[in-house]
């Protein structure tokens, strides 16, 4: 059954369609097949249509413009909720000043991959995706929000945005395996790498300005919103001033554990140590992201080896603010990412106190063949075949049943692997704001993974 998935190194030697050589987006499909005799799409895949209410020079006029870097505390700025009616529309006012510029990026980002990528229905499903959310947002262009009216109605097109954005990453992944005949690893990694941190900011302003909206708007006006969310008080919008990262493992560590219980039939134990009492500033859905699926590998690996009765360690360490140069490696040697910097990163000038949270497993380790592909999308050694997963000693998968588990409804999010994504969307998350994901493989051994992240500056 092995011989149903191609290593991921045999597929980057085998790859016979240099992406140099294929059309891009404004040749025509007559000249795609004429000069690539070798890569036929499959019949279904087709142009995607065009979207009248956007047009070419506004996505090329929007996408040429400055894209300001957001910070967490470009987050925080409009102060503490419930906000006044002012602060609120110049939340909604900055709100509208940033998604337009990002989200006609991202459809030239995708108009440059090559065209036979773009036919691709779940591919074009995404451009669409983005076509279309772009044109619900140009009516506001001109606009100023200065009235609940208008907010109320900008909130709503904000939402629908954020639900149209969901299902992103499942169905790109199930695009680009689809296309992995056409367009090499690397160039899928430095696109996905790309667009997957751009849409981190885009779906957090779009978030940060709902949440405090609905934190602020019944407080001067009790009709205007039907449901009220319960106060937090240490919430600002999606940032929680007063998060504890011991709460997220352990809830992280429950929900992992019955991952693997519903799986394996096992449940793997957990400890917390170091200083679980520490508190800092930061977005609590970014780290229960990261965390969950940290601990999905390392609960993994320890069900793997059968080291059950091993615990996972989770120490956490709170970073004093000034504490010079980052304790461990922000990024390792890695090729795979070709020259990428993303467009988004801005650590936080100022001191913010921040974590960093080690995950320390008995689960044998990374191999060293292993071990330099573990940050590219796609790559995983999960064969949900295997009796216990892993059993494929070695060589990484991808394939057909990447596929499989993709079609779930969340794209592998209730899998405790298999996508491949893990690792290096969770260092996107932490690289989003100046922190890093490091990786340390005792072969035979264990694992452990070091995750720092930078916290929240001022808040007013
Ligand atoms: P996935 O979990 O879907 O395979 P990831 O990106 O999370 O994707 O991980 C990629 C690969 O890295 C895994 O398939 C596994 O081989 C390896 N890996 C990651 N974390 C660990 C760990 N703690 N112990 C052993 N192997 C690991
Ligand atoms: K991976
Ligand atoms: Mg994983």
């Amino acid at each position: 059954m092995k011989a149903l998935y191609r290593p991921l190194g045999r597929l980057r030697t085998t790859t016979t369609a240099p992406t140099t050589a294929l059309p891009y987006w404004g040749q025509t499909a007559k000249s795609l097949y004429s000069t690539s005799a070798n890569v036929s799409p499959p019949q279904k895949w087709s142009h995607p249509p065009s979207t009248a209410a956007v047009t070419d020079d506004e996505i090329v006029d929007l996408s040429n413009k400055h894209q300001h870097s957001l910070s967490l505390a470009d987050l925080v700025k409009h102060g503490r909720p419930p906000l006044s009616s002012e602060a609120l529309y110049q939340s909604a006012n900055f709100t509208l000043s940033l998604l337009p510029i990002r989200l006609a990026r991202r459809i030239q980002a995708l108009r440059n991959l090559p065209f036979i990528v773009v036919s691709n229905p779940n591919i074009s499903k995404i451009y669409n995706n983005y076509l279309h959310s772009l044109s619900t947002l140009l009516p506001w262009k001109h606009r100023t929000i200065a009235n609940l009216d208008a907010e109320i109605r900008f909130t709503s097109v904000l939402a629908e945005l954020v639900a149209t954005h969901t299902d992103t990453i499942p169905i790109l992944a199930r695009g680009f395996l689809e296309c992995r005949r056409y367009i090499s690893p690397s160039e899928v990694t430095r696109f996905l790498d790309e667009h997957l941190r751009a849409r981190i900011g885009t779906r957090l302003i779009a978030e940060q300005h709902i949440a405090l909206h609905y934190s602020s708007a019944p407080h001067f006006d009790p009709a205007s919103s039907p449901t009220p969310c319960p106060e937090h008080p240490s919430y600002i919008g999606v940032i929680d001033t007063a998060l504890s990262p011991a709460q997220v493992v352990d809830s992280c560590a429950n929900w992992v554990a019955e991952l693997c219980e519903l799986k394996y039939g096992v449940r793997p134990r957990w400890i917390i140590d170091g200083e679980p009492d520490t508190q800092f500033a930061y977005v609590p859905m970014h780290l229960e992201y990261i965390i969950t699926e940290l601990l999905k590998n390392a609960f993994r690996a320890t069900v793997e080896t059968r080291r059950n009765r091993e615990p996972v360690v989770i120490t956490i360490a709170p970073e004093p603010p000034d504490v010079g140069p980052p304790r461990v490696t922000l990024r390792p040697p890695a090729e795979d990412m070709g020259a990428f910097r993303s467009e988004d990163i801005k650590p936080l000038d100022d001191n913010a106190p921040g974590v960093t949270i080690r995950i320390r497993d008995r689960g044998g380790g990374i191999s060293p063949d292993v071990l330099p592909n573990v940050w590219s999308y796609s790559f995983t050694t999960f064969s949900d075949y295997d009796e216990v997963p892993g059993g494929s000693e070695g060589g990484g998968m991808m394939g057909s049943e990447a596929l499989n588990l993709i079609s779930g409804a969340n794209g592998g999010g209730s899998s405790i692997a298999g996508l491949g994504y893990g690792l290096p969307l969770s260092r996107a998350y932490a690289e989003y704001f100046g922190g890093g994901i490091n990786v340390q493989s005792l072969h035979g051994w264990g694992t452990d993974v070091y995750l720092r992240l930078k916290g929240v500056g001022k808040i007013q």
